[in-house]
Order: structure tokens, then C-alpha cells, then sequence
């Protein structure tokens, strides 16, 4: 594990607010392929000598959108697209990795703490060229973890016990090509009114390979979601039996 600081006098920059977080890191196949606006990481524990890649379009701070109708809602606030892209094996497994401060990736600290429970997402959109694209097209859905109304666990619970990450299997059938990976937690803790619910997403530019033909049929952001959703506008404290997830449902190939 290499760690290359690029300046700590950001960090005065970062944002103390509780509860807040920024997804940061993709790992392919136990791998991590970079970043965070303070240091870049690398891990490959077979060869220390590859790049250093960042494909993450990451957020200006950690807080939330919470406008459904935004295009904010594509890949976060005042984001921009970056220059390298992930290459990623269709079939290959895939982390996304969230924390609350730039960098911090300490796992003694809760990934999305202060009671911010809710869903974790993940979307793909197949994009001509992930390095420009503003994710206007067509999102369709990889995973997803709602809650489970037996274990009382949210799928922002299953990212503090996981140290922040969430894996998904990309589906084997998909087209090669450029995609963009938007992940995304939606907080609940105070949904219970209209514009409450807090949203967290990053976009990760990747170059899928494979000889998969599927081209999924997807939704747009924004457009997917509607502040009135069962799923969005929500009082989590009314001992809850099911959780209804927003958007589509999951395309597994
Ligand atoms: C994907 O990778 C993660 C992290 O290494 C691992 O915990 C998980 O079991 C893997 N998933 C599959 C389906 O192999
Ligand atoms: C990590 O290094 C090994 C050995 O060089 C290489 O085969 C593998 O492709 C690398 N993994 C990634 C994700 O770059
Ligand atoms: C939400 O975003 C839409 C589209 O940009 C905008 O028209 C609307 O004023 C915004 N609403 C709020 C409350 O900011
Ligand atoms: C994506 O991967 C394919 C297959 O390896 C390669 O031919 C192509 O040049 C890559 N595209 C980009 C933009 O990296
Ligand atoms: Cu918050």
C-alpha cells in the first residue's frame, strides 16, 4: 500500500459537518484504482509499480444534493469530468468506497455516521466517451441495499461495517465500451418532509472490456426519482416493515 499526499493543507478546506460523506475509491477485483482530492491511493498488492489512476469525479465537498430535479443529481455538484479512465473486465468485481472526510479512509470512523441512514445505489451509464460525458443518458441500475425491516439494517449500516465499501458484480453480458459508475447513498434521517432526503453520489469514469452484446434499458437523472417517492419522502422512525428503494430495478444480465 503506497499512500502519495498531494498537499495536507486542504484539509483545513474539508468540511466538519456530521454525517456527511463523499464516495471516493473503486477497487476492481480487490484492487483500488485511486483517489481522493488530498492524497492518491494506490494498492496493488502483486505489483507496486503500476500507475497511479484516478477515475473518480469527485464531489467539491461532502454534502448532500437534495434537489430530485436537479442535474446535480447525475454526478453531484460542480463536478467535472476527469482524464483517466478505470479499465474494468465485464464479470469483474467491483468496490466503491465511501468516507466522510477527503482521503480519511480510517475505519475506526463511521463511512456516513450522524444517523444519516438510508439505500446505497449503484448505477452504470454507457457513455461514447467517459472522460467528457455529463451523464445525461441512460442510467440503468447494478445494485442496490435497502433495508431489512428483520435485521433493522439500512444500506448505509452495511457501508460502516464495511469500512465504507460496497461491491457489485458487473454483469457479464454488458457491451464493452466507455461507461460512467455513479454510486450513491440517500439519507433518510430527516425525509419525513418534502426536500429532506439527503443525496450522496460520485461519478467513476471506467472502460469496460468483455464481448457482452446487453445494452440495458435505463432511466435519466434527473427524472428517476420524484420527492413524493415512497422510498424518498419517508419517516424512518414510524417502525418501519418495508422499505421501497427508489428508482429501477436492477438489471443483473
Ligand atoms: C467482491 O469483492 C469483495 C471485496 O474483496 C468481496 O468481499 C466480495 O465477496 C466479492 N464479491 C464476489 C461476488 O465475489
Ligand atoms: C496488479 O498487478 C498484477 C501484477 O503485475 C497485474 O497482473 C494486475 O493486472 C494488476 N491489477 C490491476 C487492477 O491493475
Ligand atoms: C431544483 O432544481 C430545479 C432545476 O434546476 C430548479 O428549477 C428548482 O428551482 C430547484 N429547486 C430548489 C428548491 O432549489
Ligand atoms: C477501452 O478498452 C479497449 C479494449 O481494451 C481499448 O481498445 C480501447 O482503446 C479503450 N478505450 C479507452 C478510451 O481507453
Ligand atoms: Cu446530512
Amino acid at each position: 500500500m503506497r499512500y502519495f499526499t498531494i498537499t495536507s493543507g486542504l484539509l483545513a478546506c474539508a468540511t466538519s459537518v456530521l454525517g456527511h460523506s463523499t464516495f471516493q475509491d473503486m477497487w476492481v477485483d480487490g484492487y483500488v484504482f485511486a483517489v481522493s482530492t488530498l492524497t492518491v491511493l494506490f494498492i496493488n498488492s502483486t505489483d507496486s509499480t503500476d500507475d497511479v489512476s484516478t477515475c473518480a469525479r469527485l464531489p467539491l465537498n461532502n454534502n448532500p444534493v437534495t434537489n430530485v430535479t436537479s442535474n446535480d443529481l447525475r454526478c453531484n455538484a460542480g463536478t467535472t469530468p476527469v482524464t483517466p479512465l478505470c479499465t474494468v473486465a465485464t464479470g469483474g468485481n467491483v468496490t466503491v468506497e465511501m468516507h466522510a472526510q477527503p482521503g480519511d479512509r480510517d475505519c475506526t470512523k463511521e463511512a456516513i455516521g450522524g444517523n444519516h441512514y438510508g439505500p446505497v445505489l449503484v448505477y452504470m451509464s454507457k457513455v461514447a466517451n467517459a472522460a467528457s460525458d455529463t451523464g445525461s443518458g441512460s442510467w440503468f441500475k447494478v445494485a442496490e441495499e435497502g433495508y431489512n425491516p428483520t435485521t433493522k439494517i439500512w444500506g448505509t449500516d452495511s457501508l460502516n461495517t464495511n469500512c465504507g465499501k460496497k461491491s457489485f458484480i458487473v454483469p457479464a453480458d454488458l457491451a464493452p465500451g466507455n461507461y460512467l459508475v455513479r454510486a450513491e447513498a440517500i439519507a433518510l434521517h430527516v425525509a419525513s418532509t418534502i426536500g429532506g432526503a439527503q443525496f450522496y453520489m460520485t461519478c467513476f469514469q471506467i472502460n469496460l472490456t468483455g464481448s457482452g452484446t446487453a445494452t440495458p434499458a435505463g432511466v435519466t437523472f434527473p427524472g428517476a426519482y420524484s420527492a413524493s417517492d415512497p422510498g424518498i419522502l419517508i419517516n424512518i422512525y414510524d417502525n418501519l416493515q418495508s422499505y421501497t428503494i427508489p428508482g429501477p430495478a436492477v438489471f443483473t444480465g
